[in-house]
């Protein structure tokens, strides 16, 4: 089996870069609060300027512009990045492999029995066109099964492409943090420290009962990865991109209070619809038919995955009002978007 294993570099900000050129070169962020509160939200991704002050995804923002005072920051756009991944996902596609899409800029490609000279050649073949249609950076990892593809990726970073086969696994991971295993959040980590488990090389050493007693299958599967083993494989998608309800008012409507019941049976009804396919969204939209037919939607971005709908209904509500404009509204619809698989992700 050859996996090959795509991930774009700093990716929301490297698409702020590319219409604010200005931008590049300079440590720059990308957060979730908007400009005149962006000391109060979240970072979510940093291009590599800003992470060599130590400015990374998941950090307070307040943190990251004490690192870095004169940070340069954009709130993020998630309707422009998921337009952009779209097209990512596009020319991934048009090569004809299996290919499980993880998150909004990243892929796995099955290439079955392709040798790794070939795949290699493939990997610089896709990343030139990426760079030339997308004008975006990206890195590529090779190896004989996804897991290890990513973190081969991982490793290449950033603008570069690596393979890790059979026989040069074991140093791959010699001496890595456990961290560097894609899954392991901070409560695996915590879990496994108080194993004294701090390193790759310390996991293969550790009694596996122990480890699943401590981590519940998850531990094996860890075990074996830190044994060279990766017994993971690329799914097809067969994924969702969004889930959504509509509907048409009796009677249109001008004000809030008139929309509230359905946006609340709505919000409830689409995040349903998430957890039984289990599904973790960060993107909730709204989508309002005027009495003119104008239609307009929007659609703002979470600062984490939620399961939420109460979530869904405080962000329609704000959508909503923010669009009130006195003309009749006919038709409103609530759309939850950019999900993360819930169950499949083990992230303890
Ligand atoms: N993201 C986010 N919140 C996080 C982590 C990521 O909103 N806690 C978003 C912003 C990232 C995008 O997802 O740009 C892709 O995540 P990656 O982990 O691939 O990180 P980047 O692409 O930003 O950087 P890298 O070059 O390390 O891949
Ligand atoms: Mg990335
Ligand atoms: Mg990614």
């Amino acid at each position: 089996m050859t996996i090959l294993y795509i991930d774009m570099d700093y990716f929301y900000a490297a698409c702020e870069e590319l219409r604010h050129p200005d931008y590049k070169g300079k440590p720059f962020a990308v957060g979730s609060a908007d400009e005149a509160n962006k000391l109060k939200g979240v970072i979510q991704t940093s291009n590599y300027a800003a992470r060599k002050y130590g400015i990374k995804s998941g950090m307070p923002a307040a943190m990251a512009f004490k690192l870095y005072p004169n940070l340069i920051y954009a709130k993020a756009d998630e309707d422009y990045y998921e337009g952009i991944s779209k097209k990512l996902m596009d020319i991934l596609k048009s090569y004809g492999f299996k290919m499980q899409q993880n998150s909004i800029d990243e892929a796995a490609l099955d290439l079955k029995e392709m040798p790794y000279e070939d795949a290699e050649k493939l990997g610089k073949e896709i990343k030139e066109r990426i760079e030339k249609e997308l004008m975006l950076p990206s890195t590529v990892g090779i190896s004989f099964g996804p897991v290890f593809a990513k973190m081969a990726c991982d490793a290449a970073k950033p603008d570069g492409l690596l393979a890790v086969d059979e026989r040069n696994i074991m140093e791959f991971l010699k001496g890595k943090p456990i961290e560097s295993i894609p899954g392991i959040g901070p409560r695996a980590r915590e879990r496994l420290e108080a194993l004294g488990i701090k390193t790759i090389d310390e996991l293969g050493k550790a009694n596996v009962q122990t480890l699943k007693d401590s981590l519940g299958i998850f531990g094996e599967e860890l075990y074996l990865l830190a044994e060279g083993v990766d017994r993971s494989k690329v799914e097809e998608d067969t994924k969702t991109l969004s889930i959504s309800r509509e509907k048409t008012l009796e009677k249109a409507a001008t004000s809030f209070d008139e929309l509230k019941d359905i946006i609340n049976e709505m919000s409830r009804q689409v995040s349903e619809d998430a957890k039984a396919k289990g599904l973790l969204f960060k993107s909730v939209g709204i989508k309002i038919r005027y009495e003119d037919f104008t239609q307009i939607t929007r659609n703002a971005g979470l600062s984490h995955y939620s399961s939420s709908w109460q979530e869904v209904y405080e962000i329609a509500e704000k959508l909503c009002n923010a669009n009130l404009s006195g003309k009749g509204i006919s038709k409103i619809g609530v759309r939850i978007s950019s999900f993360m698989e819930g169950s499949k992700q083990k992230r303890l």
